[in-house]
Order: C-alpha cells, then structure tokens, then sequence
C-alpha cells in the first residue's frame, strides 16, 4: 500500500504542469490555496490528480474514517411562498392537490413512532409556510423534547430562519435564542445554494440573500449552534462561482469556527423550472468533491448524501475527499426523490451503510449530530 508521502512523491514526480506542481506542493505544506488556485484545479486537474490530492487532506484530517448517523426527516410541508428554479418540490398554497401540511399532532406522532428505535437526531426542514411562525415551531420543538429529550434537534435552513424572525419582527438573535431556548440545537446547511449574487438572482431570486444566509450562521455560531452549509452545484454555475461559494465560507469559518461539514448537492433536473439544463457526470461530481475537500481546508467534514447520488458514487466518493455518508433507513427527504435522486426508495439498514464502507476499505463510525464517536465497527 502507498502511504501519504509515498504518494505525495509519486504525484510531485509524475508529468503535471508547473502550476499543478506547485499547488501540490502547498497542499502537502499544509499551506492553504488561494481563489485563483481553486479555480484552476477545477479548469485542469485531472481526476487522478484531484483524487490524490483530495485523499491526502482527507487523511490527514479523519484518518481512514467514514461517519454516519441514524437520524430521521420531518418535513412539516412543501407548501412554499418562494419560487426556486430548481425546486421540484415546493407547492404554492393555491395548489393543494399536490401540496402537504402536517398537523402538530402529526408530527409528533412521527417523532412517538421512533421510541425505542436508536435514532440520535432529527432534521427539520420544509417549504416556507405563511402561516407556521417562529413561536409555532419554537413550541413545537419543545414539545418534540418532551417526548424525546435526549434527540438532537437539528432544523430549519437560514431560509426558513430568515422567513420566521421577519414575520415575527425580531432580529436573527432574538429569533434564534427563542428556538434555542425551546431546544433547537443545530442549522442544517441548506438554502446555501450559490453565492454569487448573479447566479443567485436566476436560480432563487425571492429569498433570502447570500447576505442574510452567511449572516444567520455567524449569528448561530455565536449563540453556540453549529451548523452546516451546502453548495448547490452543476446547473448555470461557472468554476469560479463554486470556488466564491466556497472561499465565502471559508472566511467565516475561519471567523466562528461554528461549520461542521460542508455538503454539495448534485443539481437534479426531474419536473422543476431547470429541468432543460444536463446533470453532471459522476466524472464531474467526483471532482467537485475533491475540490471543495482541497479547498475547504477549515472544514472537518466533507459530506456526501447518498441517496442522492446512488451507493456506488457514495463509495468512490470516500476516495475523492469525503469522510461523511448521511442517511440510514430512517433519513430520506422528498426534496431529493422528488428532483429525480438515483435512490428513489432509500432504504439502507445500518448494517449494509457498514458494509458498504467496509467494501471500500474505510473504517464506519456511527457519531452523533457533533460526531462524538457512538459506535466504532472494526
Ligand atoms: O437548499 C433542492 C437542495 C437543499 C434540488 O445539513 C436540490 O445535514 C439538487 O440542505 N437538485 C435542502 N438539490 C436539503 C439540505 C440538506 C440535505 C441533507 C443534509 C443536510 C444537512 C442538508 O436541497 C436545498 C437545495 O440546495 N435542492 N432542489 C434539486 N433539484
Ligand atoms: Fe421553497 Fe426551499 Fe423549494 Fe426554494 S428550495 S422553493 S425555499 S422549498
């Protein structure tokens, strides 16, 4: 087997450019890449290239391990009062036929059908209803704590955060002190989608800005709420908008500390506005990982969400930077199946997710939301 500086002399030696020599170079210095760096590993690195490069860092940061965690979705409704491009899942309250709303008791019905069940998490999120109000689900967390004290209550984007704390007229911390206090724990890292205020304005004009979204994760960071941010790559997207995307959230990063795990999501192109725009090759994918793990130097975890991207990507993800597969049997969000996922049926016991790891020669570790070790399966 090729240890790390085995492998580092192999690819300083090999026939690459000068400037992919010296990038090489950096990242085996543990010196960070800048901007203009990052756009050029995405214009001329090979996947060979990126893959070394990206497994290295990896490495170095989380050894030879894969977490996942057992946690389940409740999505409380599709019904949105925004318009992405790219959604196929929101409805507009006028279509009902399609569109859904569960009850309080509902949900907390969901939450009572997982007693017993060794679930450590639950994530929140959903379209932005006009009528579900901060105190609505400030109440609701509390209630779901009740029943479950022990569960990590990882909810709402910045998107739904920047919604709920207008509506209510009080500011980003005054609206996340309330959820905190009622239980809330983490941020899921979605609404991200692409920084770049161009972009931004053809894919998801109406809500929130890449502003307010950086702004309500400094703010949760400050409150001592870890988060997570997502990029939302492979539509009308250019290299360098990934590369600002990513070099936005490094800067806070560096700032707060407070980011867990940075997760790309694979646009998908079933039933929504963009549906006319190609998917990205797994070529292409596997890339974009490497990257954003070369990149994302202050980032611990690199995520993959596997039911979006199929079990067989997930497993060659591991070699190209990722140390995270989200999703067991009890995590599957209708976002994703409704957008044309590889997995439409999502349904992995624990036990094939750690087989699944382990035919690829990584070690799974079943962490909790801050990944805290729960289960070591050697
Ligand atoms: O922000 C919507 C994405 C996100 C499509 O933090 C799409 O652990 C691809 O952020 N093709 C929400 N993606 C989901 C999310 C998430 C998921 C799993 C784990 C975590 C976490 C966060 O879903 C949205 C948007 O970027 N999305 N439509 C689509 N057609
Ligand atoms: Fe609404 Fe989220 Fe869909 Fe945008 S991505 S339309 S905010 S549910």
């Amino acid at each position: 087997m090729l240890t790390q500086t085995n492998s580092a002399q192999v690819l300083l030696n090999s026939t690459i450019s000068k400037e992919l020599k010296q990038i090489a170079e950096k990242v085996y210095s543990n010196e960070r890449i800048t901007f203009d760096e990052g756009v050029l590993l995405f214009e001329k690195g090979e996947l060979g290239y990126l893959g070394s490069l990206a497994n290295y860092v990896r490495e170095k940061m989380n050894g030879n391990y894969v977490y996942f965690n057992r946690n389940f979705h409740v999505e409380p409704t599709n019904i949105c009062v925004f318009d992405c491009k790219f959604c196929s899942y929101s409805r507009l309250l006028k279509q009902k036929e399609d569109g859904w709303e569960l009850s309080e008791e509902e949900i907390l019905d969901k939450v009572r059908s997982y007693d017993g069940k060794p679930v450590t998490e639950v994530h929140i999120v959903g379209g932005v209803h006009p009528k579900m109000g901060l105190m609505y689900f400030a109440n609701l967390i509390k209630k779901i704590k009740e029943i479950r004290p022990e569960i990590h209550v990882k909810a709402f984007t910045a998107v739904e955060l920047e919604y709920m704390c207008r509506k209510a007229k009080v500011s980003y911390e005054e609206g996340l002190r309330i959820l905190k206090e009622h239980g809330q724990d983490s941020l899921p890292g979605g609404g991200a989608e692409i920084f770049d205020e161009v972009i931004r304005k053809q894919i998801c004009e109406d809500k929130c800005t890449a502003k307010e979204w950086l702004d309500i994760h400094e703010t949760a960071h400050k409150l001592g709420m870890p988060s997570n941010a997502t990029i939302l790559y492979g539509h009308i997207e250019k290299y360098e908008h990934r590369i600002d995307h990513m070099d936005r959230l490094r800067t806070l990063q560096n700032k707060t500390k407070g980011f867990n795990t940075f997760i790309p999501l694979k646009f998908r192109n079933k039933e929504n506005q963009m549906s006319n725009i190609a998917e990205t090759s797994v070529i292409e994918d596997l890339r974009n990982y490497a990257v954003s793990r070369i990149y994302m130097d202050n980032f611990p975890h690199l995520k993959a969400y596997w039911p979006m991207i199929g079990r067989s990507t997930a497993q060659l993800s591991l070699s190209f930077g990722v140390d995270d597969i989200d999703g067991t049997i009890d995590d599957s969000t209708k976002i994703y199946t409704m957008a044309g996922a590889e997995e439409q049926n999502p349904a992995l016991t624990t036990l094939e997710l750690v087989e699944l790891i382990k035919q690829v020669n990584r070690i799974p570790i079943e962490r909790d939301t801050l990944y805290n070790v729960i289960t070591e399966f050697n």
